[in-house]
């Protein structure tokens, strides 16, 4: 295995035989690929006769939701083990454990976490996470501050920039996010039924001069490392256990957009109760436990990236009174900003939510999207004037009263 192919179960088996201390000689090894994303190959392999097992993730040379049509780089898998390696130093226990990285077959071989769920299909069932916003928030303020000006030597800081330059994944989201959902594009996907809803995004200048400042701040903004794609898919989560994984996506941008994705993805399922939920009592209460979320996120972020500012900061001109609250609510708006983008993107564009896209009854689903876009343009348009993260709750529960 010396040059780059994609594995097969039995080649992943035989290679994980030989990662060091993990397996004994004689373990009786199965593999199944559980890739369900967009991009990769994903090789769960388990001992049958004992505990140990763990994850084989390969990148694939070409993005898999589309086909060996759209080529795409094999270096997103370094960018993802470093990433990975550089998070859970700087946030132990939220993140898997990267056993190593082998380049020449873009394959990261980590900690198996299939104890956990993927925190979109947990929502979709019902689930409720107590501990998700003290987690969340905590990962978004460790790893935001320290590989930011704040709270790294700013000259390293330049070096990590170059090591995650990441052209092709932030072409996906330039494109994907920012560009494709507000005019006619190929690659746009929607359902007849919200076709008129979808037209009149190619229109709106008013929605689109603001989705120009985003996308602005997404290409120039190189604030702090960011994971890149923090949605409720790239979460395994348990009721005591959060960990972020699949941050292929890194490279240096705003620090909005990874709150952003975290939010909009809650409100994603927010509108996704529509269908998600048998009863209008049930639908009130998981809605409530969402919007409670958000605010939990946003505020436990705030404060714990206060405290890292005030404790921690390298930047002695940055400790000057009045920056870090003009900072905080910069990035209160650009948090509102992209997450309303990412709602936007996930009803018509080319990749879906299964919150919305699962939903059976076709009228139940066509008022998910309708909420979803309501609330997706509402923050993107009200982004420059927000205060308080009360208006993002504000604003989703106008979208459905
Ligand atoms: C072609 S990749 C489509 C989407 O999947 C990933 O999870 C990112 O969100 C990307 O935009
Ligand atoms: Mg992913």
């Amino acid at each position: 295995m010396t040059h780059y192919h994609p594995l097969t179960e039995l080649e992943a088996i035989a290679f994980s035989r030989t990662i060091p201390d993990l397996f004994q000689p004689d373990a009786d090894l199965t593999s199944r690929e559980i890739g369900d994303g967009n991009l990769n190959l994903v090789f769960h392999i388990q001992d049958r006769h004992s505990s140990a097992s763990v994850i084989l993730k390969q990148a694939l040379p070409y993005a898999k939701v589309v086909g060996e049509s759209w080529p795409l780089t094999l270096d997103r898998a370094r960018i993802e083990s470093e990433v990975l390696q550089i998070q859970g130093k700087l946030c132990p226990n939220l993140v898997p454990n990267v056993y190593t990285y082998v380049q020449h077959l873009a394959l990261t071989v980590m900690e198996d976490l299939s104890d956990h769920v993927i925190m979109r299909k947990g929502l979709m069932e019902g689930n409720q996470y107590p501990l998700f916003a003290d987690h969340i928030s905590t990962f978004l303020a460790h790893t935001l501050y320290y590989t930011s000006d704040l709270g790294m030597n700013q000259q390293d800081k330049k070096s990590q920039v170059k090591q995650f330059i990441n052209p092709e994944l932030c072409k996906i989201t330039e494109d994907l996010i920012f560009d494709d959902p507000y005019t006619n594009s190929p690659n746009n996907s929607f359902d007849e039924a919200i076709r008129t809803e979808a037209e009149a995004l190619w229109s709106d200048t008013e929605l689109h001069l603001e989705v120009a400042r985003l996308r602005h701040g997404f290409l120039t903004n190189a604030q702090a490392l960011l994971h890149g794609d923090l949605h409720t898919g790239s979460v395994f989560i348990t009721s005591e256990s959060t960990k972020v994984i699949d941050p292929e996506f890194a490279f240096y941008g705003p620090m909005g957009f990874d709150i952003g994705a975290v939010i909009g993805n809650l409100l994603l399922n927010f509108a996704g109760q529509e269908g998600l939920s048998e009863t209008d009592e049930h639908r009130n209460e998981f809605r409530q436990y969402l919007l409670d979320t958000i605010k939990q996120v946003w505020t436990g972020f705030e404060q714990k990236f206060r405290a890292l500012w005030d404790n921690h900061t390298v930047d002695r001109i940055s400790r000057t009174p009045g920056f870090q609250d003009i900072y905080l609510n910069q990035l209160l708006q650009d948090t509102f900003g992209y997450a309303g983008c990412k709602m936007v993107r996930r009803v018509v564009g080319l990749a879906h939510v299964a919150d919305i896209d699962k939903i059976a009854d076709a009228a139940s689903k066509e008022r998910a999207q309708r909420i979803a876009l309501t609330i997706g343009k509402a923050l993107i348009k009200h982004h420059r004037q927000a205060t308080s993260i009360d208006e993002v709750l504000g604003i989703a529960k106008a979208a459905v009263s």
